[in-house]
């Protein structure tokens, strides 16, 4: 009952979401701010909620967009943010990870075909114990960051 309201919920939002089950996992709007052009990287986000009893642990994400990809967090050092490699993203039971702009995301790095929005980009999201889930990360509208000058020092 809960998801189902919740899920509607996010129907009568006005922007478009979309959003999906796994397992205990609810996935929800992987997306990608639309890069510029000439951009070489791009950030990922997304929601996930373990409604589960057993903690889970986002370890890695695959796609054809990138030439490689890593889960990045954001730490403001005198006040520059600077991008740490992760090597995994816990989800304790019932608890909710956003990954956003600002705080830890998906790192596209080489990106191997534009992205406009409104483009759905087909991405795997691996997770220690539910293995492999297929998502697509919706290109949304450009957050005004050009995120590739944040990650000069890659
Ligand atoms: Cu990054």
């Amino acid at each position: 009952m809960k998801r189902a309201l919740f899920s509607l919920m996010l129907l009568g939002t006005p922007l478009a979401a979309h959003d999906r089950m796994a397992g205990d996992l609810h996935i929800i709007h992987p997306s990608i701010p639309a890069p510029a052009a000439s951009a070489q990287s791009a950030a990922g986000y997304v929601t996930i909620s373990n409604d589960g009893d057993t903690p889970e642990e986002l370890i890695g994400v695959r796609t054809p967009f990138a030439a490689s990809t890593t889960l990045h967090s954001t730490i403001f050092e005198d006040g520059i943010a600077r991008m740490h490699p992760l090597a995994g993203l816990t989800i304790a039971p019932g608890e909710v990870i956003n990954l956003e702009p600002g705080g830890d995301h998906v790192m596209f790095m080489g990106l191997t075909s534009p992205a406009v929005e409104g483009d759905m980009i087909p991405a795997t999201l691996i997770f220690r114990n539910a293995g492999e889930v297929a998502v697509e990360f919706m290109v949304d509208p450009a957050n005004g960051a050009d995120h590739s000058t944040d990650h000069s020092g890659h």
